[in-house]
């Protein structure tokens, strides 16, 4: 029979069979999957096989194709990658232009990531009710600006607003929330799953408690207001951005929507944008058709990449 993985530890899984039960799995020690040297090679959202033997214990014996997975990559030198979640449908960044200071550095190296990934992202500008008036048209700016580039954006205060156009945002889907700590992340879940829910400290805070953050990940099924399938909110502790893509230089401009379009009409194919001479991108930033802070937040990226550090 197959099932979804909602739940990882490390040593176990836990594995929502298609006939609704949830079972604790393992995986043989020799499990690999071609192509991908891991150090997992299971992970949450990934739809397996199972397979339960007569001693009880049921075992992942195979792993569907993914559409999609995020990785973190190891920090020694053996190149082998974490994969954090699998088959995501979407990535909602919930940031905050104030309490704190979102940069628009973060939000763009996420989206950038986000594309590597092939993930829709959406942008969530949280805490609206604390921003004055110059505030609020510094978030319209920058809503103006990504919805511009193709990304949907929200702005509330999901302390006291309702939240039923983010629930509408994940209803059915697989998403993968994500920011900088702080930003009211928490606040939004409970106020989507309600007290009941987080009082039992499911989702809340598994991280602030101190979670062993490197193995463990879950996904968690949202409340159904119908028939509709069940909607997944991804938590991977630890992890405020996505992990590493691993990105040549001549790549990240790939990741910036208008830099890629408007860098095809450079003079050279392989212009990495940092030479005003015969450089449309630059021409561009000048004329203020790419706003300076994506330019400024690509030209961080390439320089990390130049760095190798960019993770
Ligand atoms: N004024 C205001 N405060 C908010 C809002 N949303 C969250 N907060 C407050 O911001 C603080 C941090 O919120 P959390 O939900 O804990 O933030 P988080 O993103 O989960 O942070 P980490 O768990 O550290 O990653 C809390 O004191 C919340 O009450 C909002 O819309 N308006
Ligand atoms: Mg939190
Ligand atoms: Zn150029």
């Amino acid at each position: 029979m197959t099932g979804l993985v909602i739940r990882c530890t490390g040593s176990a899984y836990s594995v929502l069979r298609d006939d609704g039960e949830v079972l604790t799995c393992h995986v043989k020690g020799n499990f690999r999957i071609r192509g991908i040297r891991s150090t997992n090679p299971v992970a949450v959202g990934d739809r397996v096989e199972l397979d339960t033997l007569p001693d009880g214990t049921t075992w992942i014996t195979e792993v569907k194709e993914r559409r999609n997975y995020i990785i973190r990559r190891s920090t020694n030198l053996s190149h082998e990658s974490h994969i954090l979640a699998a088959n995501i449908d979407q990535a909602l960044l919930v940031v905050t232009l104030n309490h704190p200071v979102t940069s628009t550095t973060f939000i763009d190296r996420f989206l950038a990531t986000a594309e590597a990934y092939r993930i829709p992202a959406v942008l969530l500008f949280n805490k609206e009710d604390l921003l004055t008036e110059e505030e609020k048209e510094e978030v319209a700016a920058l809503r103006a600006l990504y919805e511009s580039l193709g990304y949907q954006t929200l702005a509330l205060s999901v302390l006291k607003d309702d939240v039923d156009e983010v629930r509408e945002l994940l209803r059915g889907k697989v998403t993968l929330m994500s920011g900088n700590s702080g930003v009211g992340k928490s606040t939004l879940l409970n106020s989507i799953f309600g007290e009941e829910v987080t009082r039992t400290g499911r989702i809340s805070d598994a991280h602030d408690k101190g979670m062993h953050t490197t193995t463990f990940s879950a996904m968690y099924a949202l409340p159904k207001t119908g028939d509709e399938p069940t909607g997944w909110i991804i938590d991977t502790p630890g992890i405020k951005g996505f992990g590493g893509v691993a990105m040549d230089k001549r790549e990240v401009s790939h990741y910036f929507r208008e830099i890629f379009r408007i860098g095809r009409e450079c003079r050279y194919d392989d212009c990495l944008h940092t030479d005003g001479k015969h450089c449309a991108v630059i021409a561009a930033v000048e004329k203020g058709e790419i706003a300076l802070s994506r330019y400024e937040s690509y030209l961080s990226m390439l320089g990390d990449e130049q760095e190798r550090k960019y993770r």
